[in-house]
């Protein structure tokens, strides 16, 4: 017994029969597998030296092949002295614009069909608010003050505006305008935070990619922190047919849609506040009122050589925010508010964080102090 006990893990017909039928199992089957790789691996080399083969022989197929997609990107493509040019440019102011006073604020805007720059030496057809170009204006109120918004259509085409800050039937309030018309609607601006607003007109894509949107800050009733600087930022991506530089580009909708941004910017225009940085005194506290208009993007927000002090995630103002945080998305859509501390003069990019973006134009500088040395580009 102690033998057959002893042996039977090693010759006992059940187990070791197990064993063996198991191994001709898996061996079967991965003679099967090496076989099907083998076959696709040559089908796949016979496919391969096919399209090389065509594509040194055959210049229509090859042009076939990338027409396939045709979306061309003018990513990075800038007029000629494009220093000069990016110089030249004037920065959109992003200082916070006090409130007005009194419960009731008009705000009157008249769209124009203009071009503006939008990347040095890149022109751009866009359908503006306000006839400055995007973002539109920036609205700055307190939480209980109404807007009485009165939009006049001066473009060819309907518009309208949708403000996200407003509890409204969005089919009264953000109804068409047609050209040559004008519509005003009121709202009371219950909650506080910073907010985005823009054409809701359909296909509503389009009309924020030529630039309808703009932000609204509602202050708090009961105040936020005080700070010494405050900045808004509104992100947003551009997406051409042509470069933009013999001759203003339009909207590309088959990039918009497929994502494919050729420029992407804070406040309208690719790196305008890397050429002229925003500004704070050592020690001073610098507050973000940042919006992501998109139309589609977030803007993944976050200053290089800092963390944020405090962060109202998704403007979330009626909560404490959050503190010690060094990067918030702010999604499509959505804003949020960011303050900062900084004591050493040097220059501190801002950025959002998909660097893809970055290299298409959005990242700024925040200019601390005086930093000896320090290039503004
Ligand atoms: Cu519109």
């Amino acid at each position: 017994m102690a033998s057959h006990a002893a042996s039977a893990p090693i010759y006992g017909r059940q187990p070791g029969h197990e064993s063996g039928v198991l191994a001709k199992v898996v061996a079967l089957l991965l003679g099967i597998l090496v076989a099907v790789l083998g076959f696709l691996s040559l089908m796949m080399w016979l496919d391969a030296r096919d399209a090389r083969e065509s594509s040194v022989t055959s210049t229509p197929a090859a042009h076939e092949h990338e027409t396939a997609l045709p979306l061309a990107s003018f990513a990075g493509q800038v007029g000629d002295d494009a220093e000069g040019l990016a110089h030249a440019h004037a920065a959109t102011d992003a200082t916070l614009p006090p409130i007005p006073a009194g419960d009731l604020v008009k705000v009157q805007m008249t769209l124009k069909d203009m071009v503006v720059e939008i990347a040095p030496g890149v022109k751009y057809n866009t359908w503006a608010f306000d006839g400055h170009g995007a973002p539109g204006p920036v609205i700055h109120i307190r939480q209980g003050q109404t807007v009485e918004m009165t939009l006049t259509n001066g473009g060819a085409i309907p518009h309208s505006i949708d403000f996200h800050a407003a509890r409204i039937a969005p089919d009264v309030a953000f109804r068409d305008v047609k050209p040559g018309g004008s519509f005003t609607f009121r709202f009371t601006a219950d909650d506080p935070g910073v907010f985005m607003y823009h054409c809701g007109t359909k296909p509503v894509l389009a009309h924020i990619a030529n630039g309808m949107y703009g932000a609204i800050v509602v202050q708090p009733a009961k105040p936020l922190p005080e700070v010494d600087r405050e900045y808004v930022l509104v992100g947003s991506e551009w997406y051409l047919n042509g470069d933009g530089i013999q001759e203003p580009a339009s909207l590309d909708m088959a990039k918009a849609r497929t994502r494919l941004a050729d420029w992407i910017t804070f406040n309208g225009y690719a790196n305008q506040y890397v050429t002229h940085p925003l500004v704070a005194k050592p020690g001073e506290t610098t507050r973000f009122w940042v919006v992501a208009a998109g139309p589609t993007n977030n803007v993944n927000f976050h200053v290089v050589g800092t963390i944020f002090d405090r962060a109202w995630v998704n403007s979330d103002v009626t909560r404490p925010p959050q503190e010690g945080v060094q990067t918030v998305v702010v999604p499509a859509g959505g804003g949020a508010i960011f303050d900062v501390e900084i004591d050493e003069p040097r220059l501190y990019p801002f950025v959002s964080h998909a660097f893809a973006d970055v290299d298409l134009g959005q990242v700024g500088l925040l200019k601390v102090g005086d930093p000896k040395g320090a290039a503004t580009h």
